[in-house]
C-alpha cells in the first residue's frame, strides 16, 4: 500500500445523475449499487469504500439525494451527520455531479446548500463539479458535430457555465469508455483534485462539524479498542493518540484493528445524531436557506 495519505471524495447531487457509477469508476471496482432508469433512490444511506487507484489511496463516500423534496429533515440531518462522520476527519473533495444530457436546474441551489451547511469555503475552494453522461450527450447528437465537451459547454451551456464559475473553475467531465479512456479520466480527475488540495493550502477541508466529528470518532474508537480488550485500560491501545488512519510498524493484524476500529467508530458517530449540537446547527441552516428560497428551489 502506499505510504501517502488518503484522498477523501465525497460524492453529491441528485438522484439518478450518476454518483454511484463516478465512485466505481474512479475506485475501479463496481462497489456501490447503480441502477438504470430507477423510478426511486438506489442509494438510500451513505457509504464509504476504499482502494488504490493509480498509487494513490482513495476513499469515496457515497451519498443518497439529500437534495431530494421528499426527504424529512430527520433524514436529512441522519444523513448529514453520516456523511460528515464517514468523511472526517474532513473531505478533500466534493464532487457535485451533474449530467451533461439535460438542463442544470437545481444545481446552483444545491451549491447554495453545501455553502449553507458546510461553509461558504467548501464550495469556493473545495467543491469540483463532476460532469458526467458525456457518452450520453454525443449519443443523442447534442453536440452538433464536434466532440470536444469543454467547447460544448463554454458555447451552449450557459447554465454550466455558471456553476463552473461558482467552484472557483473546477470541473472535471467523466468519460466512459474502451481502450482505457475511463482509467484516463479518472487519473485526471485525482489529478485535478490533487491540484485543488494544493490550491487549497494542502490539506482536506475543514470546519467545526468535520473537528466536532473527528473528536468524537476518535473518542468513540478508544472505547471500541478498550471494549476490544476486555476493559483494560487505555495505555494497552496501539493506537491511542496516534492521528486517524496512521500507519503502525507492528504487525498487519494490528493495523487491520485500527482500520476497523476506525470505520465501526465513523459509522456508529454518523448514527448518533441527537446529541451532536453542530450538526443540528448545520441542519438549522440548511433548512433557513430552503425557507428563503421557497417555491423556487426543486430540492428539498
Ligand atoms: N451512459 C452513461 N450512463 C451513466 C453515466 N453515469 C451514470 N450512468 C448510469 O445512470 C444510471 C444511474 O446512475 P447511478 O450511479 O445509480 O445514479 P445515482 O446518482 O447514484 O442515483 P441514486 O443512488 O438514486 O441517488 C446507472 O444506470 C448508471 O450506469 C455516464 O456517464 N454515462
Ligand atoms: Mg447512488
Amino acid at each position: 500500500m502506499s505510504s501517502s495519505p488518503e484522498l477523501r471524495l465525497v460524492l453529491l447531487g441528485n438522484s439518478g445523475v450518476g454518483k454511484s457509477a463516478a465512485g466505481n469508476s474512479i475506485l475501479g471496482k463496481e462497489e456501490f449499487e447503480t441502477r438504470p432508469n430507477s423510478l426511486v433512490a438506489v442509494t438510500q444511506q451513505c457509504e464509504k469504500r476504499r482502494a488504490l487507484v493509480a498509487g494513490r489511496k482513495v476513499a469515496v463516500i457515497d451519498t443518497p439525494d439529500w437534495f431530494h423534496a421528499e426527504c424529512s429533515p430527520d433524514e436529512v440531518r441522519a444523513q448529514i451527520s453520516s456523511c460528515v462522520a464517514l468523511s472526517s476527519p474532513g473531505p478533500h473533495a466534493f464532487l457535485l455531479c451533474v449530467p451533461l444530457d439535460r438542463p442544470a436546474r437545481s444545481e446552483l441551489q444545491a451549491l447554495g446548500v453545501l455553502e449553507a451547511v458546510f461553509g461558504v469555503e467548501a464550495v469556493r475552494m473545495h467543491t469540483l463539479l463532476l460532469f458526467t453522461q458525456a457518452d450520453q450527450l454525443r449519443a443523442n447528437g447534442k453536440m452538433g458535430g464536434g466532440s470536444d465537451v469543454e467547447a460544448y459547454i463554454g458555447a451552449e451551456r450557459a447554465d454550466l457555465v455558471k456553476l463552473v464559475e461558482r467552484c472557483g473553475d473546477r470541473f472535471h467531465v467523466l468519460e466512459r469508455g474502451p481502450g482505457g479512456a475511463g482509467e484516463r479520466s479518472v487519473n485526471q480527475l485525482l489529478e485535478r483534485v490533487e491540484q485543488t488540495v494544493l490550491e487549497a493550502g494542502g490539506g482536506c477541508y475543514s470546519c467545526p462539524a468535520f473537528q466536532e466529528a473527528e473528536e468524537r470518532v476518535r473518542q468513540r474508537q478508544r472505547e471500541i479498542a478498550h471494549e476490544r480488550r476486555g476493559g483494560r485500560g487505555e495505555q494497552g491501545e496501539p493506537w491511542a493518540g496516534r492521528p486517524p488512519m496512521q500507519t503502525l510498524p507492528e504487525a498487519d493484524e494490528d493495523q487491520e484493528d485500527i482500520a476497523e476500529a476506525r470505520d465501526e467508530a465513523e459509522r456508529t458517530v454518523g448514527a448518533m445524531r441527537n446529541n451532536c449540537i453542530i450538526m443540528h446547527n448545520i441542519l438549522y441552516c440548511a433548512l433557513s436557506f430552503v425557507d428563503q428560497y421557497g417555491s423556487n428551489i426543486e430540492i428539498f
